[in-house]
């Protein structure tokens, strides 16, 4: 007899891990939440979260079942694939064919290039160069501003009117892109302009998921 698997979410509220966070509600699953802050000097670590993930990121996600060790999760993109695979006929990560290479497609481009490749910098410029003048650190983020504009308008020239990101369904990209729509609010990236994607985070926000979610982690769609 196999048991459902023990879950410990890893996450930091208003953080990347508020897509995992959303389908871990999507699909209904008992999970252990383990929230952290982060901070200027980056995750709020302690010694136990350090021996689970050496990456010091969220998310990260430890599964495991009775009398088994744990496997530890981590990439948003894994994380998502893992928990949308606990109610595979709800298909988050798309059906199976081209549907699902597009979610993967949108994944890789929101971790990678968006998050990793431009808000990235944003948050962290010290990390993308060796001269620690603030005139430097400047001269990232104002490149890394460019490219999350970039960004942003590739994101609504993709998205189709009144339609989730991918397919006929709600899918994990669309809470994903819920994590960039709020970070390009707090940070003045005049929002409003997207009015696709704009129209999409209205609709993802009328999700109980989304609503349990936003509220335990104590954060606001910022609409
Ligand atoms: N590629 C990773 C990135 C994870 C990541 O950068 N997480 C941030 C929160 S959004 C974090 O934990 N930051 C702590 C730090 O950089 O110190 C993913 O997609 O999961």
């Amino acid at each position: 007899m196999t048991s459902a698997p023990e879950i410990k979410f890893y996450y930091a509220p208003g953080a990347c891990s508020l897509a995992p966070h959303i389908l871990l509600h999507e699909v209904g699953a008992e999970y252990r939440p383990m929230p952290f802050e982060i901070g200027a000097q980056g995750t709020n670590i302690t010694e136990e979260f350090a021996a689970v993930n050496p990456k010091l990121k969220v998310p990260t996600l430890s599964l495991s079942s009775l009398g088994s060790v744990a496997e530890i999760i981590t990439e948003s993109p894994a994380v998502c694939t893992v928990i949308a695979g606990l109610a595979p006929e709800k298909n988050f990560m798309g059906e199976e064919g081209i549907e699902r290479v597009r979610v993967l497609e949108w994944f890789n481009y929101l971790s990678g290039t968006l998050h990793g490749g431009a808000f990235g910098h944003l948050f962290r410029p010290e990390r993308f160069t060796i001269d620690s003048s603030e005139e430097a650190l400047e001269a990232v983020r104002t490149k890394a501003k460019e490219n999350i504009t970039t960004c942003f308008k590739y994101v609504e020239g993709r998205l189709r009117e009144g339609k989730w990101a991918v397919g006929e369904g709600f899918t994990g990209v669309d809470a994903f892109l819920l994590v960039f729509w709020r970070w390009g609010s707090a940070y003045g990236f005049g929002m409003e302009r997207y009015g696709k994607y704009q129209k999409l985070m209205g609709r993802l926000v009328e999700r109980k998921s989304v609503k349990e979610v936003l509220k335990l982690e104590g954060i606001k769609a910022m609409l």
